[in-house]
C-alpha cells in the first residue's frame, strides 16, 4: 500500500472502527491494508498515491455503467443547483416508481429508502404485519443486509432456530429465524412441512452474491415458490445485488418467478444511498400511511439519488445494453478459467451475467458449505498478486466481481494477463 494510504489509514484507525464505515472495506479478509481511493473514471480507480486499478468491485455492485458516466454526472449537475433535499414529494419520485415497476416483473407498488438493509428490514416487517405471522426463513451464506432478525449464523444439525450472529442482536428477534442450506429442496420441503403455518417470509437472495456467486437450482426456486404459497407465507426476492444485473429486470425475469415481494439497492442509486422494496399492490398498501405498518425514512427518494438512478435505469433501458454486459463478461471469464487452466491450478467460476466469482477448488460451488471448502490461502495470495498487477477485487472470497459497461476490451485482456502471471505465482508456490 503507498505512504498517503498508509498514513490516511493510521488516521482513521483512530477515528473510525477499524480505520472504515463498513467492515469488508478494511482488508482483514486477505490480510492487506486498503488502498484509499481519490477518484474513478470507467471501469478505472486512482488511490491517493496515484496508483490506477482497473475495478471489479464497482462500489460492490452499484456502478454497472462505470464510474462518473456522463449521463449520470449530468443528470446530478441538472440536480444539485435546484437543491439537495426536501423531505416532500417529487416528480423524480414518481418517474423512479413508474421506472422500476416497469422494468420488476412482480412489482405494482415499490417504496423507496437509503439502502438495501433499510429494504429487508422493512420487508420483512411487512410480510409479518400482513400475514400475522413471526418466523422466517432464510439461507446459509445468504446476506441481506444487518437488520437483527437477518443477522444470524445457521446452527449445525436440521433446520436450526437461528442462534445470534453477533453480539447485540438478542436472541429474540434472531429466534424467529430458520436458517438453511440454499439449493437444498429437501431440507426446505422438511421445514415448510413442520413451520410453514407459523412461516411470515422465506427471504433469498435468487442470485447470492455473498458468499461469491453461487447458481441457484431453478428447480429450488420454483420450489419456494410454491410452498410459500401452499403455506400462505410471502416469498420475498433480496434483489439489492441481482437487480437490474443479472438481466434487465433481474432474477425474477430471468428464471420467471415472481416473488410477493422484492428488494432493491445498489444500481437505482447511480452510486447514491438508495434502497426499494415492492411488490403486490394488495400486500404493499399495507405501509403508512395507507395502511398500518410503519416505516419512514427522512432522505427516502433523495431528488440526487433519484436523478442519478433514473439516469442510470436510462442507459440500461437502451437496445444491446445487456448483450454487451454478457460478451464481456463472458470473454472475462472464460479467460480467466483458460489462464488458470494453462498455469495448472484448479479453479471455478460460476457466473450469472456480470457478476461471478473465481474459487480456487476442483469441485462444485452449489451453497457454503462448498464455498468453505474451497483454498482460501490460495485466494488471500491470488488477490495480493492482482493488487500489486493494479486490479481491484473484493477483499474477500465471499464476494462478487462486478463487470460494467465502461470495462473495455483493453482492461479486460489486461485483467486475464495479470491473472495469469499470478496463476503462475501460484503454482511455483506450491
Ligand atoms: P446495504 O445496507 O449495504 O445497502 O445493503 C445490504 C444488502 C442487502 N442485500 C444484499 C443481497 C446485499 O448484497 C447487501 C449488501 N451487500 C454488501 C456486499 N456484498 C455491501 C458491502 C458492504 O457491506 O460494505
Amino acid at each position: 500500500m503507498g505512504k498517503k494510504s498508509k498514513a490516511l489509514f493510521d488516521k482513521a484507525k483512530k477515528l473510525m472502527p477499524g480505520g472504515v464505515n463498513s467492515p469488508v472495506r478494511a482488508g482483514r479478509a486477505v490480510g492487506m491494508d486498503p488502498p484509499f481511493i481519490s477518484r474513478a473514471k470507467g471501469c478505472s480507480l486512482w488511490d491517493v498515491d496515484g496508483k490506477r486499478y482497473i475495478d471489479y468491485v464497482c462500489s460492490w455492485g452499484p456502478m454497472i455503467l462505470g464510474h462518473s458516466h456522463p449521463a449520470v454526472v449530468k443528470a446530478l449537475e441538472g440536480r444539485i443547483s435546484k437543491g439537495t433535499s426536501y423531505g416532500a414529494p417529487t416528480a423524480l419520485e414518481v418517474a423512479m416508481a413508474e421506472g422500476i415497476i416497469e422494468m420488476v416483473p412482480s412489482m405494482d407498488m415499490v417504496r423507496m429508502v437509503n439502502s438495501g438493509t433499510e429494504a429487508t428490514m422493512s420487508a420483512i416487517r411487512l410480510a409479518r404485519g400482513y400475514t400475522g405471522r413471526t418466523k422466517i426463513i432464510k439461507f446459509e451464506g445468504c446476506y441481506h443486509g444487518h437488520a437483527d432478525s437477518l443477522l444470524v449464523c445457521a446452527g449445525s444439525g436440521l433446520a436450526t432456530f437461528a442462534i445470534p450472529g453477533c453480539p447485540g442482536v438478542p436472541a429474540d428477534p434472531a429466534g424467529h429465524t430458520l436458517s438453511l442450506p440454499f439449493n437444498d429442496l429437501g431440507r426446505f420441503t422438511e421445514a415448510m412441512e413442520k413451520h410453514g403455518p407459523k412461516v411470515a417470509a422465506v427471504i433469498v437472495e435468487p442470485v447470492p452474491g455473498n458468499m461469491g456467486v453461487v447458481l441457484p437450482d431453478v428447480a429450488f426456486l420454483k420450489g419456494l415458490r410454491e410452498l410459500t404459497k401452499k403455506h400462505g407465507a410471502l416469498l420475498i426476492f433480496d434483489e439489492v445485488i441481482s437487480g437490474f444485473r443479472v438481466s434487465r429486470g433481474g432474477a425474477q425475469e430471468l428464471y420467471g418467478i415472481k416473488p410477493d415481494l422484492t428488494c432493491l439497492g445498489k444500481i437505482i442509486g447511480g452510486g447514491l444511498p438508495v434502497g426499494a422494496y415492492g411488490g403486490k399492490k394488495e400486500i404493499m398498501q399495507s405501509m403508512a400511511p395507507e395502511g398500518n405498518i410503519y416505516q419512514a425514512g427522512t432522505l427516502s427518494g433523495n431528488p440526487l439519488a433519484m436523478a442519478a438512478g433514473l439516469a442510470t435505469l436510462k442507459e440500461l433501458r437502451k437496445r444491446g445494453v445487456y448483450e454487451e454486459l454478457e460478451e464481456k463478461s463472458a470473454k472475462l471469464f472464460s479467460g480467466l478459467e483458460e489462464a488458470a487452466g494453462s498455469e495448472g491450478i484448479q479453479v471455478v467460476v460460476n457466473r450469472a451475467g456480470s457478476m461471478g466469482s473465481l474459487f480456487f477448488t476442483d469441485r462444485g460451488v452449489t451453497d457454503f458449505e462448498t464455498v468453505k471448502a474451497c483454498d482460501a490461502q490460495k485466494f488471500r495470495r491470488f488477490y495480493a498478486s492482482m493488487m500489486a498487477e493494479g486490479v481491484y477485487l473484493a477483499p474477500s472470497a465471499f464476494e462478487a466481481w462486478f463487470v460494467s459497461t465502461a470495462h473495455d476490451w483493453k482492461s479486460i485482456g489486461k485483467t486475464i494477463e495479470s491473472a495469469r502471471k499470478s496463476f503462475a505465482m501460484l503454482s511455483q508456490r506450491r
